[in-house]
């Protein structure tokens, strides 16, 4: 059988963006349905392009089109859904966190013939054999646990099949579905997954939802062997050229201090390149910190969240307090290592005060690298459900892969006060002065409704963009991976 896959992106404002993303669940599927000898294509898009997707379906001709869809791209998964079921009659089925956390919303989508909720390797499998085996393209018969289908009875609902155990059965992603090579020569870097889910319950973050769906199905939190990852990197590293270093994109590394400590001595010994992990300020000792940095960790990247103990702790949930966070940045600096600090402006209750907090908080800690996000109330996050019922929700529409807009219309803060701290968060930790300035400039009214600021932002907006920009081209991704490997491999 043949699968083409799709992944629907957000508009790559930023265009270096468009290339850097690896799909890991998609090259998970597609391993696995390789291993049992079908075949596979992708196609990344950020909007409908029908040209190409004529060409491609013409030439790959596909039997399956799979979709993994994220909630901001709902909109372009149905547009490119009903295109191709209408224009081609190809059965079309979504998988990914949408179609998990809204089931029912997913679902109907016109040119959808079925969804898969969860994790989606052996239930995507056992679709594909059953199509290839011709029992399948009546919803009614197929008995596919984590798919619902459509049908002229209703929706069919199979239940959620317990969670994959033992990670290190499944086969290594599948690099080949996209130019991997390209990939690398471009940014040098190579992403590696050692877990998956992560043990905690932030409200803004789609894991406690997913503790909930798979409550009573095996444990959650799941991380590989050692050898199964140190493996997969030496098979990159040979197939592979221009691999600089390392990112371990998991929620999570170091929630077991034992099998990080343990995984980063091996790695020490057979690899040199650099690599970046994620942290939680909480789990920061100066012991571990002192293994990464031997075995090569250039950079940690840190959720400070939000500056306000209130906020963080009773509203987002984190469970981190001031003093965890300073230590943890004190200890990690120490160590040597550069600090990434991940920061959020708009959550729910924000106001001007606590933002101000976030922005203090940063100064404090120094971190070699600050990025701001605005709040989004993601379906299926507790912080989403609080959001609908206040009724803050205005427009779910946002523009680009980090906008600073935000879709809020909440009491504490206007929607210019978070696009306007989110513009200035950089510059107001570096320079304080200048946002002193900005904010003087936001008290001399040119108009009734209209600040000085205001008049000034197009110009600021696009002084920020362009900077912006440059630094993250230039700097953020060359920069953050400055330790250039001795050799590669021992
Ligand atoms: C690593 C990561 C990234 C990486 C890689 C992204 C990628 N697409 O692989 C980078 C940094 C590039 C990234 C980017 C973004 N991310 Co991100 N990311 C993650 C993270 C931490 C892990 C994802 C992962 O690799 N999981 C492991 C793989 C194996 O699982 P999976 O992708 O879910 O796929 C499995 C199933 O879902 C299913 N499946 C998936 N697709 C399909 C398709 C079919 C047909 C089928 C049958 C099954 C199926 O089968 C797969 C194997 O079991 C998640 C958190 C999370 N817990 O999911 C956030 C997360 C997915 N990201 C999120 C967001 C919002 C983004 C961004 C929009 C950035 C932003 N503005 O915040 C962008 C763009 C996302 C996009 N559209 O591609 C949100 C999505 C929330 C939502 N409700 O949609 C998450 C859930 C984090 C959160 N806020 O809670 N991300
Ligand atoms: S620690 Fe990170 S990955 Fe885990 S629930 Fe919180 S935000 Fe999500």
């Amino acid at each position: 059988m043949r699968v083409l896959f799709i992944h629907p992106m957000p508009h790559p404002s930023l265009l270096i963006l468009q290339k850097i993303t690896y799909h890991y669940g998609i090259g998970i599927l597609s391993a696995v349905l390789k291993q049992h000898g079908h075949a596979t294509d992708l196609m990344t898009m950020y909007r409908v392009e029908q040209p190409k997707i004529r060409k491609k379906i013409l030439d790959f001709k596909p039997d399956l089109v799979g979709i993994s869809v994220t909630s901001q791209q709902l909109e372009l998964t149905q547009e490119i859904a009903d295109f191709i079921f209408d224009e081609f009659g190809l059965p079309v089925v979504l998988g990914g966190v949408h179609p998990t956390v809204r089931p029912e919303e997913s679902i109907k989508i016109r040119g959808v013939f079925g969804i898969c909720l969860g994790e989606g390797e052996y239930a995507l499998l056992e679709l594909v054999e059953a199509m290839a085996n011709n029992d399948g393209r009546r919803p009614d018969d197929l008995k596919i646990d984590n798919f619902w289908f459509k049908s002229d009875n209703g929706l069919v609902k199979n239940p959620i099949r317990p969670l994959a155990e033992d990670l290190d059965s499944l086969p290594f992603c599948d690099r080949e579905i996209l130019d991997f090579q390209k990939l690398l020569n471009y940014h040098g870097y190579l992403e590696v997954r050692s877990s998956r889910g992560c043990p905690f319950k932030c409200t803004f973050c789609v894991n406690a939802s997913y503790q909930d769906i798979y409550r009573h199905k095996g444990r959650y939190y799941r991380v590989r062997s050692h050898e199964s990852i140190l493996a997969e990197i030496d098979d990159l590293v040979t197939r592979y050229d221009n691999v600089n270093s390392i990112v371990f994109d998991d929620e999570l590394i170091s929630v077991n201090k034992k099998w990080t400590t343990g995984f980063f001595e091996k790695y020490r010994a057979r690899f040199d390149f650099p690599f970046n992990i994620t942290v939680r300020a909480d789990l920061v000792e100066k012991e571990l910190m002192q293994t990464l940095r031997d075995a090569g960790c250039n950079m940690v990247m840190m959720g400070v969240e939000n500056g306000d103990e209130y906020l963080r702790n009773t509203i987002l949930d984190k469970g981190i307090s001031d003093r965890q966070i300073i230590e943890a940045a004190r200890i990690i600096k120490d160590t040597g290592i550069k600090l990434w600090t991940f920061n959020m402006v708009g959550v729910p209750y924000e106001t001007p005060e606590t933002v101000e907090k976030t922005i203090q908080l940063n100064r404090d800690i120094k971190p070699d690298i600050v990025f701001i996000s605005t709040f989004y109330p993601f379906p299926g996050t507790k912080l989403g459900e609080l959001c609908e019922k206040e009724g803050w929700i205005s427009d779910r529409k946002v523009d680009g892969f980090f906008s600073n807009i935000t879709v809020l219309d909440q009491p504490s803060i206007t929607r210019q006060e978070v696009a306007f701290y989110n513009n200035i968060f950089p510059w107001a930790i570096m320079y304080p002065r200048l946002s002193l300035i900005i904010k003087l400039l936001c008290r001399i009214r040119v108009a009734r409704d209209k600040s000085l600021y205001d008049t000034l932002y197009p110009l600021v907006k696009t002084v920020y963009e362009v900077y912006h920009r440059f630094k993250v081209s230039l700097n953020l991704l060359p920069a953050f991976f400055s330790r250039k490997p001795k050799k590669s491999r021992r």
